[in-house]
């Protein structure tokens, strides 16, 4: 897997990813026998890693890219014990950034930057005999992760058509961010949604309560939203058994259908570090109750979403595909089943059951978790948290408001109403499951 972390939440996002793949590599607890850890240990080092700097530290294979220099040297700066970025691997102007404009980014810093991003891809590419994917990190708030991003999915998918491009976007708090933020993720939507294979998309609203209501953490910082959303990514991306479950094969498995190439990860457990030691005490039929419970709906008349409301009284949102990943081992005593998941009103009637759910484990924990569930879910709830973001978009764009700033570098009143179109599109898709 190639990693391209874009801005300073894709840059700052890739660090905790990096580190926690290393400290799951590093973990001693790893309740299997040597031989399969070893067997894992050398999938994930492979996939994640190109080798061994001249220090002994793993080399992350990633690019990192912005443009200013602040996040991206202070990263340097931050050296960690056991892994390390390529010095090869830095994308960077000096100064300026791209101010939270997602044209600039796109139509003028994305095309000073393209000869570097392809010689790095390519570079970087042409190492791996068992090429994963492509995996970009950015927000749709700022600038650079939004137009650079944007910019790089085409120029990668023209370079590259057939390797699989995975998107994984952060999404603004709903409110109190910049005013520009949900024109910048609208057209970021747009563009991933019609080039690259499978978007993620995180809440920075969620994960923010992920970190405050279950870690317990009354001083929650960007970076630990970040290790919340990098735990989501490793417990993914890790290698599972039975299959060799690149990029592809989950992209292909979750966004089966051109029209429904968006997913989320809800996952279990984030307990606070002060009781994980009883975390043992839950079963993974409550881990995988509580993961139902992130389908839920409200009911008929308060979404205009068309709720499942099965035999039991309570409504969930119709999926497309869902992707449970348990890690960790299962018992006589404390089986995990599937069957919470495998309720047929709960998809779309034109997949078979074979392609609505997949079920993937690893026995091996992840990082110290003696159990940790992952759900990428590709349901109708996204369409609720993208009409949030078109709507505020749409008001903001019938009082004309900040569009100067964007035509500025070329994008006119045509490209909008195009990536508008594009996204609601998208919305209606999934409302009409
Ligand atoms: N989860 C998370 N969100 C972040 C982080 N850093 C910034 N954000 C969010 O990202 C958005 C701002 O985008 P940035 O990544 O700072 O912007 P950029 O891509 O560097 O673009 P410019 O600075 O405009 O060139 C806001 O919604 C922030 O809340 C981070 O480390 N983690
Ligand atoms: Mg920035």
């Amino acid at each position: 897997m190639l990693t391209i972390q874009f801005g300073q939440c894709g840059n700052q996002l890739g660090q905790s990813l990096f580190s926690q793949l290393s400290d799951d590599l590093n973990a001693k607890d790893t309740a299997i026998s040597k031989q399969d850890n070893s067997t894992y240990t050398e999938q994930s080092f492979q996939k994640w890693f190109t080798g061994l700097n001249k220090d002994g530290k793993r080399l992350a294979r990633a690019i990192l890219l912005d443009t200013e220099h602040k996040v991206i040297n202070s990263i340097r700066r931050d050296t960690k014990d056991h892994w390390a970025y390529n010095s090869q691997n830095f994308i960077y102007q000096s100064a300026g950034g791209s101010a939270n404009n997602w044209a600039f980014g796109s139509l003028v810093k994305g095309p000073q930057l393209k000869d570097n991003i392809l010689e790095y891809s390519r570079r970087e590419i042409e190492k791996n005999d068992s090429f994963d994917g492509i995996l970009l990190l950015l927000s749709s708030a700022g600038g650079t992760g939004s137009g650079v991003g944007s910019y790089t999915v085409d120029l990668l998918r023209n370079e590259f058509p057939n390797k699989t491009i995975v998107g994984s976007i952060v999404l603004p708090f709903t409110s109190g961010e910049v005013g520009v933020q949900n024109y910048n993720t609208m057209l970021t939507i747009a563009r991933f949604n019609e080039t690259a294979d499978l978007t993620l998309l995180f809440q920075n609203e969620h994960v923010h309560s992920i970190c405050t209501k279950d870690l317990k953490n009354t001083d929650t910082k960007l970076m630990d939203m970040n290790d919340v959303i990098s735990r989501k990514l490793c417990s993914v991306f890790q290698p599972v058994n039975d299959v060799w479950c690149n990029a592809n094969y989950l992209t292909s498995t979750v966004a089966c259908h051109p029209s429904y190439k968006i997913a989320t990860i809800e996952s279990t457990p984030y307990v606070p570090p002060r009781v994980s030691e009883f975390e043992s005490a839950y079963s993974w039929g409550l881990y995988v109750k509580h993961l139902k419970q992130s389908l839920r709906c409200p009911a008929i008349g308060k979404t205009d979403v068309k709720p499942v409301t099965l035999k039991s009284g309570q409504s969930y949102y119709k999926s497309v595909t869902n992707v449970l990943v348990s890690r960790g081992k299962f018992t006589k005593n404390d089986p995990l089943t599937c069957d919470e998941f495998k309720n047929k009103a709960m998809y779309v009637d034109w997949l078979g059951s074979s392609d609505q759910l997949t079920c993937l484990n690893q026995q091996r924990r992840l990082v110290n978790h003696e159990k940790f569930l992952a759900l990428v879910t590709n349901n109708a709830k996204v369409s609720q948290t993208l009409d949030g973001i078109v709507t505020k978009a749409w008001n903001t764009y019938v009082h004309g408001a900040f569009l100067h700033q964007y035509k500025k570098f070329g994008l006119e009143e045509d490209d909008f109403l195009e990536a508008f179109g594009k996204v609601e599109n998208v919305i209606k898709n999934y409302k009409n499951l």
